[in-house]
Parts: C-alpha cells; sequence; structure tokens
C-alpha cells in the first residue's frame, strides 16, 4: 500500500501535535520493524523505551490473548484476581511496600504529585496549601498543565497556562542547589535518574546517593521517575541501583507493559501511599485485569529473558562503537545501558538529517532538541545487530 495515503489521512484529518518521520510502519518482531511496502527497518527509539522487551514479544502477547478472553475491565469498584499478583510480584521485584497503577506516565506523576502534597499535610505537618516539590531544569515528567507548568521547555508550555503552583526549579546534577532550595515547606524532590528528552543527560556520579541523603536530612521524600529510565534500560532494573540507593518513591510505566498496553505505576518504600484514602484518587482502567496480566508477564519475560543484563552489556558495546565514528562535529558520546546519545555541535543543520539518512538506511532513531541523536533499541538486541546497525550509522555519521 502506498505510504502517502496514510500520511494524507494523518494530515487531514488528524491534530498537528506531532511531526514524525515519514515511514508508515505496519509489522514489528523483536528489535524489527516493516513498513507499509514491506521494508524492513531496525527500531532504534523503542517507542521511547516502552518497547524494552521488543516488538510483539510472544509470551506478553499470549497473556493478552488468554485474559482478553477471560476478564478485561471491573473497575476498582470490584476487585479482580489479577492486581494483587501484580502488585505482589513488584513488590518483590523491587523491594517496594505499596503499589498503585495507573495507565500513562504522565497520570503516575500526577499520582505522586498528590500523594507527596498530601504527606506533605498529615504527616510532616506544612501548613495548608503551602507544600511545594522541587524539580530539575530541562526535566521532562509528560504533558498535563500541571506537569507543563514546570518543565522548563518554553515549547512545551507556552499558552498553556495559568498553571499550578507549588513548584521550585532547580539545576540537574547540582545537590548543593538542592540543599539551599529546601525550606520547611519542601514535601519532594522529583527528579529523572537520566533526563531522557533533554537528550540523555546523566548526573555526575553518586548524584542521586547525595539528594538521598539530603532528602533524608530534611524530611524530603525523594521521587525517580524511572519511566524511562526503569525497567532495564541503563542495564539495571532500576536506574537508582546504579548509585545503590531506594528512592522513597518510584515511577515506572512504558515498558511495563512492554508494549501492549498503557500502564504505569507509583511505587512507595516509606508509607506515603497510606494518606490516600478511599474516594481520594482512582482512575476507571487503573489496575484493571488485562493490564495486569501484561504487565505481569512484561515483567517477567524482562528478568527471565535476560534483558536487563544484555541491556548492560550490549549497552557497553554499542557505545564503544559510537565512540570510535570519525566526525568532528560531534560533541560527545554518552549513555548508560541502552540509552545512549550522539550530540553534535550547534549550528550543523541539526541531528534530524542525519536521522532521515539513517531512516534511508533502514534505521530508525529520532533526534531530540536540534543537535543530539538518541539511540535506545529493544533489550533484546544482538551483538550482530549491534554490527548491522553500526554499519549503518558510521556510514551516514562518519565525516571525513
Ligand atoms: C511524547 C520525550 C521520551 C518520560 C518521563 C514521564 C513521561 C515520559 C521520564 C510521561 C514520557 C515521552 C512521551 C513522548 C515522548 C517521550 C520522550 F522525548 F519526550 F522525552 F521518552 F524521551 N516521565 N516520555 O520520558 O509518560 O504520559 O507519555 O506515558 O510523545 O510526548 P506518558
Amino acid at each position: 500500500m502506498d505510504p502517502q495515503y496514510y500520511i494524507g489521512l494523518e494530515e487531514k484529518f488528524g491534530a498537528h501535535n506531532y511531526k514524525p518521520l515519514d515511514v508508515v510502519l505496519h509489522r514489528g518482531q523483536g528489535v524489527w520493524v516493516w513498513d507499509v511496502e514491506g521494508k524492513k527497518y531496525m527500531d532504534c527509539l523503542s517507542a521511547y523505551s516502552a518497547i524494552n522487551q521488543g516488538h510483539c514479544h510472544p509470551k506478553i502477547m499470549n497473556a493478552m490473548i488468554e485474559q482478553s478472553q477471560k476478564l478485561t475491565l471491573t473497575s476498582r469498584a470490584f476487585r479482580n484476581d489479577q492486581l494483587g499478583l501484580l502488585y505482589q510480584e513488584i513488590c518483590v521485584l523491587t523491594n517496594s511496600h505499596k503499589v498503585l497503577p495507573m495507565n500513562s506516565g504522565a497520570e503516575a506523576v500526577e499520582t505522586v504529585i498528590k500523594a507527596v502534597r498530601k504527606w506533605g499535610y498529615k504527616v510532616k505537618g506544612v501548613a495548608k496549601d503551602r507544600a511545594e516539590i522541587i524539580v530539575c531544569e530541562n526535566n521532562f515528567h509528560g504533558r498535563t498543565i500541571t506537569i507543563v507548568g514546570f518543565s522548563t521547555d518554553e515549547h512545551s508550555r507556552d499558552g498553556f497556562g495559568p498553571f499550578t503552583p507549588g513548584f521550585k526549579i532547580i539545576p540537574f546534577g547540582d545537590t548543593s542547589a538542592l540543599e539551599s532550595a529546601i525550606t520547611p515547606d519542601t514535601v519532594a524532590f522529583m527528579v529523572e535518574p537520566i533526563q531522557g528528552e533533554a537528550g540523555v543527560i546523566i548526573p555526575p556520579p553518586g548524584y542521586l546517593k547525595k539528594a538521598k541523603s539530603i532528602c533524608e536530612k530534611n524530611n524530603v521524600v525523594l521521587i525517580l521517575d524511572e519511566i524511562q529510565t526503569g525497567l532495564g534500560r541503563t542495564g539495571k532494573l532500576l536506574a537508582e541501583q546504579h548509585d545503590g540507593i531506594e528512592a522513597d518513591l518510584t515511577l515506572i510505566g512504558k515498558a511495563l507493559s512492554g508494549g501492549f498496553y498503557p500502564i504505569s505505576a507509583v511505587l512507595s518504600n516509606k508509607e506515603v501511599m497510606d494518606v490516600l484514602r478511599p474516594g481520594e484518587h482512582g482512575s476507571t482502567f487503573g489496575g484493571n485485569p488485562l493490564a495486569c496480566a501484561v504487565a505481569r508477564t512484561a515483567l517477567k519475560v524482562l528478568i527471565e529473558e535476560n534483558m536487563i543484563e544484555n541491556a548492560a552489556v550490549m549497552g557497553e558495546y554499542f557505545l564503544s562503537k559510537l565512540a570510535q565514528i570519525k566526525n568532528s562535529y560531534i560533541k560527545e558520546v554518552r549513555g548508560k545501558g541502552l540509552m545512549l546519545a550522539v550530540e553534535f555541535i550547534p549550528g550543523i543543520g541539526g541531528a534530524r538529517q542525519y536521522c532521515e539518512a539513517l531512516m534511508a538506511q533502514g534505521l530508525l532513531c529520532k533526534e531530540t532538541h536540534e543537535n543530539i541523536i538518541r539511540f535506545a533499541p529493544p533489550l533484546v538486541i544482538t551483538k550482530q545487530e549491534i554490527d548491522w546497525a553500526m554499519e549503518r550509522i558510521e556510514k551516514v555519521l562518519t565525516i571525513k
């Protein structure tokens, strides 16, 4: 089928809030996807890390089919026989005490904001409506009004005000800024272990560890948004493990379903979650049996099929290969696990042209900001497949 037909429909009838590469995908398996004309590509974006387990993982697919033949949605007015099992499995896996399931990542972020505010008033003793949450410059936590309200990206915010008050913004990676930003009204510090949208920005070593100890000392809840970094992407189950810490609250989403279904969750180590009482928060689809069955299997295959270890080993290999590319316009190559980026110096026409050239070579990736290409293939990628990718990447990126 002619891709232009589908592109035309999207352009004519759809909102124009995206500018995708003009590849119309039809089918996927593992690290590979095929377009409507049958052309094969390697997916080096993984739906922004929602497809860590690879496209259409057969075991997750079976779980989805089997559960959908039994029961899909009960609402939380009734219980179902999948939710408790998912709770237990997540808690065992992540050493958490409580789980609150939602659907999208942004909903998990909104949920955690509500929970820590309530905790601030009920437990910490902050005066009514004074609670403050500290976040970082160049954060990306989602698209709701509250969340874009504390974004520092003008593009995300412009024209959407007025915004929710109660947020303070500090530089990322700077623990002294955190220390001085905390006041008696501070209830939480929320941060991404590695900033994804900002361009795979890795903080100085020990940042999270120091942040954790500052939070502890000041009775401030540490919230890690692991929606992108979590579930194996950086070569550990959670990126916090690189720093040997446990956040008080952790957000996961994306790969929690292996890309089959929107499911997210707030994981709580402290009993912050206990402040939420019946009627104070919820979601029609949150915690539904289909989502739970899919998530249970998505977590299971991540562990059983050694995807996390593979991400660590393959990530290191991929990074070392990217670092060998000869191009004097490359400013930096960086990454952890299979969350990798190549940054170009400004003023060379942007990274998009490279993404388009890579697409022509059969490799799909996406620029972030003007000058950064992100490489984040599914965690099932093999050494041979990285070599296949590197042949194309070298061809496109090498400038003699
Ligand atoms: C889009 C970026 C990635 C996230 C973190 C929460 C959310 C996200 C750390 C919200 C979502 C997405 C959304 C997607 C593009 C994407 C993205 F380029 F914008 F930054 F992944 F790198 N916390 N990230 O990264 O989760 O509500 O979307 O489920 O098109 O907006 P969501």
